[in-house]
C-alpha cells in the first residue's frame, strides 16, 4: 500500500500548549458541578499538570477550512452499516443504551453515554479527510476532544498508546476494526471523538454514534463505531500486534500527512 503524499497541507499553524490549559480550566468549572462524575477534576492546575506529561512541545495543526469548502455529501468508505445483532440493537434505540468504555492504564475507568459526551465542552472543525485510496473530502466535525475524556480517566505514567475498538468486523475472519494513537496525538487539540457531521447527528454510514477524527492522519486511522477505548503500554498482544486493523494487513502505523 502506498501513501499518496499531499502537498496542500503545508499551511500549518503552531499550537501553543496554553490553549488546552485554558480550555481545560473552562471545562473543569462546569464538570465539578455535575453529579455524574463528582470530584473528578479537583483543580484546573492539577489537571493541566497532568495533561502536560503528554503534551510536550507545541504541535502543528491540520488546516481548517471555511463553510464554503464543505463537500455537500461526505463520502463513505469501509463499513457503512455494522452487521452485528449488538450494534443493530443499539442503533434501533438511537444509541440510548450505548456506552463508551474507557479503561486500561487509567486511574478512573469510565462508561460514558452519548448524553454525557454531548455535555462536555464541544469543538467543531472543518477539515479534509484523505483516504489512502486516493480521494479526499471536506467535512465539518463536532465532538469532544479526546484530551477531555482522557483527563477524566487519568492515564497512568506507563501509558503510551490509546487503542480504539469498534463495533464492526469488516474482514472475513471476524476480526474487529481497531486503531491506535500515541498519547501525544491523542492529546492533540484537533483529535476529536465526533458525534456530529455537517451540523447533523453523525450518520451510521460515517460511524454513528461516535468516531475518531485525527485530521493530521490518513482516513484509516479514524475509527468509526467506537465502543471501547483502552490505554495501553504496548499493542503487541492486541489482535495482530501492529496497532490497527489495516496495520495488521500491512499499512503503516504512523499515517501522518
Ligand atoms: N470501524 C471502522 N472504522 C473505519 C473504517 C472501517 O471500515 N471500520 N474504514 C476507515 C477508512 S479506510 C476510511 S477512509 C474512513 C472512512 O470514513 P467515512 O465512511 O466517514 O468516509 O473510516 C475509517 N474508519
Ligand atoms: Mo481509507
Amino acid at each position: 500500500m502506498t501513501h499518496k503524499p499531499t502537498t496542500s497541507r503545508r499551511n500549518f499553524l503552531l499550537y501553543a500548549v496554553g490553549g488546552l490549559g485554558a480550555f481545560v480550566l473552562g471545562g473543569s468549572k462546569w464538570l465539578s458541578s455535575t453529579s455524574w462524575f463528582p470530584g473528578v477534576l479537583q483543580s484546573a492546575e492539577g489537571l493541566t499538570r497532568h495533561a502536560q506529561r503528554w503534551l510536550g512541545s507545541p504541535q502543528t495543526m491540520a488546516r481548517e477550512y471555511s463553510k464554503a469548502d464543505i463537500d455537500p455529501v461526505f463520502r463513505v468508505n469501509g463499513t457503512t452499516q455494522p452487521d452485528t445483532p449488538a450494534y443493530r440493537r443499539l442503533s434501533a434505540s438511537d444509541f440510548h443504551d450505548w456506552r463508551l468504555e474507557v479503561g486500561g492504564l487509567v486511574e478512573r475507568p469510565l462508561k460514558l453515554s452519548l448524553k454525557q459526551l454531548r455535555q462536555l465542552p464541544a469543538r467543531t472543525q472543518i477539515t479534509r479527510h484523505d483516504c489512502v485510496e486516493g480521494w479526499s473530502c471536506i467535512g465539518q466535525w463536532t465532538g469532544v476532544r479526546l484530551a477531555s475524556v482522557l483527563e477524566m480517566a487519568r492515564p497512568r505514567d506507563s501509558a503510551r498508546y490509546v487503542v480504539f475498538f469498534c463495533a464492526d468486523a469488516p474482514g472475513d475472519n471476524g476480526e474487529s476494526y481497531y486503531e491506535s494513537l500515541a498519547m501525544r496525538e491523542a492529546y492533540h487539540p484537533q483529535t476529536l471523538l465526533a458525534y456530529g457531521l455537517n451540523g447533523q447527528t453523525l450518520p451510521i454510514a460515517n460511524g454513528a454514534p461516535l468516531r475518531l477524527r485525527v485530521p493530521r492522519q490518513l482516513g484509516y486511522k479514524m475509527a468509526k463505531y467506537l465502543m471501547r477505548i483502552q490505554v495501553v503500554e504496548s499493542f503487541d498482544r492486541i489482535a495482530g500486534g501492529h496497532g490497527g486493523y489495516w496495520e495488521d494487513r500491512g499499512y503503516d502505523w504512523y499515517a501522518g500527512i
